[in-house]
């Protein structure tokens, strides 16, 4: 209840930031995109991590305007990256489950959009296999989404109950291997099976894949070996500030 409270001022007071966690190409080398990862710096308890706040968010309703701002943040951050000359680097940002049922979701990534003038095909919004919702409401929501041009990607892929029959169904262009998949690899047969069939399955489906949660290299000479497309870990860095990502990048062209 006290959190609860807090989060409301929270807004208003500007207590939250995003971080930035860089997605690698195997293939190339290079930071194709970053995904924004919401902080709350609490006036006196410290930081609250978001697995904390977000579900609190869900329950009082501050998501929506929460998910605007995040949303907003980070649309206008690429911008900013981009006027600063860096290499051209996709956003990636999450939805919460209420976002969903948000009636004006659409109009509202449209709308910051167009005020932030960030290339539509520069965003992607990340959604979860535990995103309850009708297949067919979810796959229409999906589809007036990726006409306004940005890219969807599923989140925590495999950890969800959902059977696979959506991938045919929702216009995706990404799967992000779940970590607790990519954590015992290469040690365990089974998440080694998992990870890998997980990899062929989005090839043959034409779809984008990254591995999240990369520690070790180990791990990363595993994912090149199965042909991974990208992966996010802290073996090649933690979530950093907008800052750092200039820092790091702006000479690299
Ligand atoms: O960044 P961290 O690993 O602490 O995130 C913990 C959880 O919070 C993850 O499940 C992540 O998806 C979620 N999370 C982090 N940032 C955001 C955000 O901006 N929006 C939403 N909806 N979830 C987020
Ligand atoms: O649920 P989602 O995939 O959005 O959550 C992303 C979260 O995973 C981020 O909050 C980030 O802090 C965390 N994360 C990113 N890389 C690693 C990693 O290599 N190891 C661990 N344990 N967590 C990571
Ligand atoms: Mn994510
Ligand atoms: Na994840």
């Amino acid at each position: 209840i006290l959190l609860e409270q807090d989060l409301h001022n929270a807004l208003a007071n500007n207590e939250f930031y995003l971080d930035y966690q860089p997605q690698v190409n195997l293939k190339t080398g290079t930071i194709e995109s970053v995904e924004a990862l919401v902080r709350w710096r609490h006036p006196t308890r410290g930081f609250v991590p978001p697995d904390v706040f977000i579900p609190i968010a869900e329950e009082c309703g501050l998501i929506i305007p929460l998910g605007k701002w995040i949303l907003e943040n980070a649309c206008t951050q690429a911008k900013i990256w981009e006027k600063q000359g860096l290499p051209p680097m996709k956003v990636a940002v999450n939805l919460s489950l209420g976002q969903l049922f948000q009636q004006d979701l659409v109009e509202m990534v449209q709308d910051i959009l167009h005020r932030t003038n960030l290339d539509p095909s520069f965003l992607q919004l990340e959604i979860t296999e535990s995103m309850t919702m009708n297949i067919d409401q979810m796959t229409q929501l999906l589809h007036e989404l990726k006409a306004l041009g940005i890219q969807i990607a599923v989140d925590d892929f495999g950890t969800g109950y959902s059977s696979l029959s959506y991938l045919k169904e929702f216009p995706i262009d990404c799967l992000k291997i779940d970590r607790t998949f990519v954590r015992n690899v290469p040690h365990n047969p089974n998440d080694e099976a998992l990870v890998s069939m997980i990899i062929s399955m989005a090839k043959h489906l034409r779809l984008k894949v990254v591995a999240e949660g990369i520690e070790e290299v180990e791990q990363l000479s595993f994912l090149i070996d199965g042909g991974c497309d990208y992966i996010q870990g802290y073996l090649f860095s933690k979530p950093i500030s907008p800052q750092q990502i200039t820092e790091t990048y702006k000479d690299l062209h």
